[in-house]
């Protein structure tokens, strides 16, 4: 049987989405680091030469870098089975994605990084274990969470902003439970394509590091199951009665789903008004930027203001590479769905999200995101 190499770690972000997908989809699966010759000399080029996790190599020896990218190649291959066929429940699963991937990296850094007695000796664990073998192995590992550590603050966490991210992520928490003890996943019974997006944070920072996961498994128990339920090979749903077998019916989107958008509105929307800002700001200064130049991961700083608190945090176009997936759903939309679609973003407060765009559009050539 074909068996897909997963690039990646436990302790990583982004591979969650990848794996939790493969788990998902019955595709068999070998994880690996990336600190092999074999990763080096043959997979690392076809990546376009940008070391990332997750990566996947195919036993053929196709190479996908980027979990969106990895999940796509698979749902086209396994008939789309975990895209929505409905209008509304598309656009909110890539919506999930997009907030998922881009918009909990605060809380995911912050609950990580500023806890050092709770969570140093365990990330010293794994940063260690997850380095390729080298004399300097232990100085290297302290080095590579040094960097992640300055990456929090390029994020938005500091000092200033500690009180607000964490309150933000106790809100979203909160309503992601009340959502989780009615329903297995976001939109019913089985995981969407948002639900993988949603797990990148939720599995390896919130939920698996000492300090967050304590607090899920103190006040967030609906929460933590849908994580465990994410990493199993079943819909893994014993403790709902007649719970959905698919996508909920007639397009629905639950009342405790627009809760949980409210909540992840408040930072999401002004801090992407803002990147979009800086972003299109650099674009314009560019003499010659030519098609299939890479869009890099971070293109300066984005300044926006929640309840009086000033943030200023790393303006990242990859955040608008799956955004305007979101936003392509809404514009195939029929007018009397594009119409219920602005009347439910109203309600989230994030009808601005359908028309925050950049100038110029990103799409992906040699495994990565490239200006178009
Ligand atoms: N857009 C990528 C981001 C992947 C990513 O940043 N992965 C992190 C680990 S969670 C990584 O590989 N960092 C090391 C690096 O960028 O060199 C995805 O969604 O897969």
């Amino acid at each position: 049987m074909e068996v897909v190499t997963l690039y990646g770690g436990p302790h990583s972000l982004f591979t969650g989405r990848a794996r939790c997908y493969l788990i998902k989809a019955d595709i068999p699966y070998r994880e690996q680091n990336l600190g092999s010759q074999h990763y080096r000399t043959n997979v690392l080029p076809k990546a376009g030469g940008r070391s990332g996790m997750p990566t996947i190599e195919t036993a053929e020896g196709e190479v996908i870098r980027d979990g969106a990218a990895i999940i796509d190649r698979f749902e086209a291959e396994t008939g789309h089975s975990f895209s929505p066929l409905t209008p509304k429940q598309r656009f909110i699963s890539r919506l999930f994605d997009t907030i998922g991937a881009e918009g909990l990296l605060r809380p995911a850094m912050h609950y990580r990084w500023n806890f050092p007695e709770a969570n140093d000796a365990f990330l010293k664990f794994h940063f260690e274990a997850l380095m390729p073998q080298r004399p300097d192995k232990v100085a290297w590992a302290e080095a590579a969470r040094n960097a992640m550590r300055g990456a929090a603050q390029a994020f938005g966490v500091n000092p200033e902003t500690t009180e607000l991210v964490e309150k933000l992520y106790l809100d979203v928490v909160e309503t992601l439970n009340n959502h989780f003890a009615a329903y297995p996943y976001l939109l019913g019974g089985k995981p969407s394509i948002g639900d993988f997006g949603l797990i990148a944070p939720m599995f390896a920072h919130l939920g698996r590091d000492p300090k967050p996961l304590s607090i899920l498994q103190s006040q967030a128990f609906s929460v933590l199951r849908w994580i465990e339920r994410m990493g199993r090979f079943d819909a893994d749903v014993a403790e709902y009665i007649d719970p959905p077998q698919g996508f909920l019916d007639g397009d629905q989107i639950p009342e405790t789903l627009i809760e949980v958008l409210k909540a992840l509105a408040v930072d999401f929307v002004p801090e992407t008004r803002a990147a979009a800002d800086t972003i299109n700001r650099w674009l314009n200064e560019q003499e010659n930027l030519e098609a299939g130049t890479t869009a890099e991961r971070g293109l300066g700083f984005a300044t926006f203001e929640i309840d009086s608190v000033t943030v200023t945090a790393l303006a990242q176009p990859y955040r608008f590479y799956l955004l305007k997936r979101a936003q392509d759903e809404f514009e195939q939309m029929s007018e009397t769905d594009k119409n219920e679609t602005l009347a439910l973003l109203d309600r989230c407060n994030m009808r601005d999200l359908i028309d925050i765009k950049l100038t110029r559009e990103i799409g992906r050539n040699n495994n990565l995101e490239v200006w178009l």
